[in-house]
């Protein structure tokens, strides 16, 4: 039933206490990815170099904090398409993309001195699409004149250049200096937490049977659009299958209305969440 919504990521494993959270490490070149990633594990372990294109390979590093393990992955800097011209720099960017399909989190990586480029958005889009939690990293804060640019108004330049990862959190950092570095894990282990949720049936239905009254969707050809039973189907991202008379006369203003009464009743405020319709038809009408 549910297996064409399964995600690769989580039928491998279960819900065991010592899972590993998977971390990618991604931006465009010479952010300070490596930098972070060093600053991370306390040792040089990477290569840093103010050359751009240092990160040729996406290398995988384990280590644990706190009792909770981690993995995480150093990655080559993703260019605009049209700027890649050797074929070495498209393989590497084509395995820093693939590390996402490994990973449960992206901590996408901005050069704040530089300020907020399209480039980094996209990035941030290849992870999301990916089915990637996004944390939002504004590095080289050691840099950015204070009097200038405060952290607030970079953070809402960012919202509004990625309306779609609003629930996304961001911090600014030094990879540098260490400023910040333990706030990333802070929000690591909650965005992975709502990442890695389950939500029981009987509320879930509970939820939307009141969303659904609260605001009920236009009509479909003059008939009312039913929703019967909703179910979680898989988790990191956690993703939800509602079974509805009409699956495809769903408005997606309507789909994102329901999504967000998910979110605000199940406190799943910064990960990214999945809904899915099914067709299942009246079994009064069916019958007879
Ligand atoms: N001032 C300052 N410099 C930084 C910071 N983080 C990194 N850098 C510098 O930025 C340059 C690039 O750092 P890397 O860590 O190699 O960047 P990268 O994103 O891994 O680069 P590629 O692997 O080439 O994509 C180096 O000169 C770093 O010393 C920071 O927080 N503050
Ligand atoms: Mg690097």
């Amino acid at each position: 039933l549910t297996a064409g919504f399964q995600s690769r990521k989580t039928d491998a494993e279960s819900d065991s206490p010592d899972e590993t959270i998977r971390l990618a490490v991604i931006g465009r070149p010479n952010v300070g990815k490596s930098s972070l990633v060093n600053r991370i594990l306390g040792e040089e372990r990477v290569v840093v170099s103010q050359v751009p294109g240092t990160t040729r390979d996406a290398i995988d590093t384990p280590f644990q904090f706190n009792e909770q393990k981690y993995l995480i992955i150093d990655t080559a800097g993703i260019r605009r398409k049209g700027k890649v011209h050797q074929r070495l720099e498209k393989f590497s960017i084509i395995k820093a993309l693939r590390s996402l399909d490994r990973c449960h989190l992206a901590l996408v990586v901005i050069d704040a001195d530089e300020g907020i480029t399209d480039q980094d958005i996209s990035i941030a889009g290849y992870a999301h699409e990916r089915g990637c939690g996004c944390i939002f990293l504004l590095n080289k804060w050691d840099l950015v004149k204070k009097d200038t640019y405060t952290a607030d108004q970079y953070i809402e330049n960012l919202r509004s250049a990625a309306k779609f990862l609003n629930f996304a959190p961001a911090i600014t950092i030094s990879a540098k200096t260490g400023l910040r570095i333990r706030k990333i894990f802070t929000l690591i282990n909650k965005v992975y937490g709502q990442y890695a949720v389950r939500i029981d049936t009987g509320p879930l239905n509970r939820i939307i049977e009141r969303a659904v009254t609260r605001n009920e969707p236009s009509l479909h050809r003059g008939r009312r659009i039913k929703f019967y039973y909703t179910t979680q189907i898989s988790t990191r991202p956690p993703t939800f299958l509602a079974f509805v008379n009409y699956p495809n006369a769903v408005h997606f203003s309507y789909r994102r209305y329901l999504m967000n009464q998910i979110r605000s009743e199940t406190g799943l405020t910064h990960t990214p969440i999945r809904l899915y319709f099914r067709k299942r038809g009246d079994r009064r009408n069916s019958s007879k």
